[in-house]
């Protein structure tokens, strides 16, 4: 019998829920979420299998598209349409408490110009009146996409109807990860985005964007315990002073955070050796950003 698959490239301006919908129709947490505009500055592959008949769903959260600034902006940017170009399907998510702007509309005229078949995704209607949510569906259906979806990504709300949308357009094709698979990203990297996800729930303003997280070489004890070292890295001398805090409570509040989860995830106790350095405007410099690994 033959199976079908596909690579479905969830894309949107910032901060309109993309990672938040990705974790929620992988069923895992795969990629990190905050409230701050641009959190996610890789492409993030989520896998769903299904049975009867046998199909795997690859999503590809993106980087929020945005008119870059920065060296780093301009390197996410390419590699949202480089994922769109490789995509069968894309989502294309809207926030549906903003009105639908210029950033919104960047994204579907490029949509428009790969020639993908998009789904579009009206998101938080949680906290939307009826009536944001029916005149965001109205204003949308205006580019003529394949089909339209209210949801929220946060309480699951809508993704069946989402779901059925997408897997009458899957297409044929093979398994391309065992089942019980969820996520292709390298341990170091998950133990990296985790810590930065803690710091962007308390940092405030532009500073979540100067932050860096790196995991070198994660180590187990003979004792059982785990061993993650790891450095933020931020942009000048004077924030290293706000990610350390006062008497270092930001680093140990942070750390705490960390570490808790790390040792849900390893399933043992963990030991985070978090450090500081300042690796000065790495968001501008492409030779740190080669560095970096973006
Ligand atoms: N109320 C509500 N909040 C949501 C929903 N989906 C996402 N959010 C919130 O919106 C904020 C942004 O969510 P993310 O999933 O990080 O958004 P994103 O589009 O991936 O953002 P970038 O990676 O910056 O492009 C977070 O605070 C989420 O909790 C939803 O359905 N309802
Ligand atoms: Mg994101």
């Amino acid at each position: 019998m033959t199976s079908r698959s596909g690579f479905l490239c969830i894309v949107g301006r910032p901060n309109v829920g993309k990672s938040t919908l990705t974790n929620a129709l992988v069923g895992e947490k795969v990629a990190i979420t905050s409230k701050h505009p641009q959190t996610t500055r890789n492409t993030i592959r989520g896998v769903l299998t299904l049975t009867e008949p046998s199909r795997q769903f690859v999503f590809v959260d993106t980087p929020g598209l945005h008119r870059p600034r920065t060296a780093l902006g301009k390197r996410l940017n390419k590699l949202i349409y480089g994922s769109l170009s490789e995509s069968d399907i894309a989502i294309f998510v809207l926030d549906a408490t903003q009105q639908i702007g210029p950033g919104d509309r960047l994204v579907a005229s490029r949509l428009q110009e790969s020639g993908v078949e998009t789904v579009v995704v009206v998101n938080k209607i949680d906290i939307a009146s009826q009536t944001q949510v029916a005149e965001q569906l109205a204003k949308a259906g205006l580019w003529d996409f394949s089909a339209y979806v209210p949801v929220s990504a946060l309480h699951a709300a809508g993704l069946k109807a989402l779901m059925s949308e997408l897997d009458s357009r899957l297409p044929e094709g093979p398994m391309y990860f065992p089942t019980g698979f969820h996520s292709d990203q390298p341990e170091r990297f998950m133990v990296s985005e985790l810590i930065r996800e803690k710091y962007l729930k308390h940092l405030r303003e532009e500073l979540p964007h100067s932050v860096v997280v790196v995991t070198d070489e994660i180590k187990t004890r003979e004792n059982g315990t785990v061993y993650v070292p790891a450095t933020v890295l931020v942009e000048r001398e004077s924030q290293k002073g706000i990610v350390i805090g006062k008497d270092g409570a930001m680093l140990s509040l942070v750390g705490k955070a960390a570490r808790e989860e790390l040792e849900k995830i390893f399933s043992t106790e963990c030991f985070l050796d978090l450090r500081v350095r300042v690796e000065k405007d790495w968001q501008r410099r492409e030779e740190s950003l080669d560095r970096l690994g973006f």
